[in-house]
């Protein structure tokens, strides 16, 4: 296995597993240990027996569905494939949406106090917890 290939592997492990690293020790995860966190609005739409929980089939149509708006927007020319710029562009975007939204004041710096809220932001939606 080439370097290349095994830092891509790595790092997608940890795009998937650091999240839930943090989750799992987040005060998110340990403030009510008896109590389900609610499903946020998005989750709900998916909830389809109305229990409060996403089964794993729930959450599975969570994530199709999202897969699919993602490539709806950033295949901007709509051929059904990404290219290399539509990547770039969108994860542009993307770090552009995250700074504007983490910089809470608007004075155009990202104190650590908003970095930290927009982690823990972050990792509210990717549980789909309300905010
Ligand atoms: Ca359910
Ligand atoms: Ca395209």
């Amino acid at each position: 296995m080439s370097i290349h290939r095994l830092c891509v592997r790595t790092g997608r492990f940890l795009v998937v597993s650091l999240p839930l690293v943090i989750l799992a020790t987040s005060p998110l995860a340990t403030a009510d240990p008896g109590k389900q966190p609610q499903l946020g609005p998005e989750a709900q739409r998916f909830d389809a027996d109305r229990d409060g929980k996403l089964s794993p089939e729930e959450a599975k149509a969570m994530r199709e569905e999202r897969a699919k708006e993602r490539l709806r927007r950033i295949d901007t020319n709509g051929d059904g494939k990404i290219s290399q710029p539509e990547r770039k562009a969108a994860a542009d975007a993307d770090r552009a949406r995250r700074a504007k939204e983490a910089d809470t004041d608007g004075d155009g710096v990202i104190s650590a106090a908003e970095r930290e809220e927009a982690r823990l932001k972050r990792l509210r939606e990717l549980n789909g917890t309300p905010e």
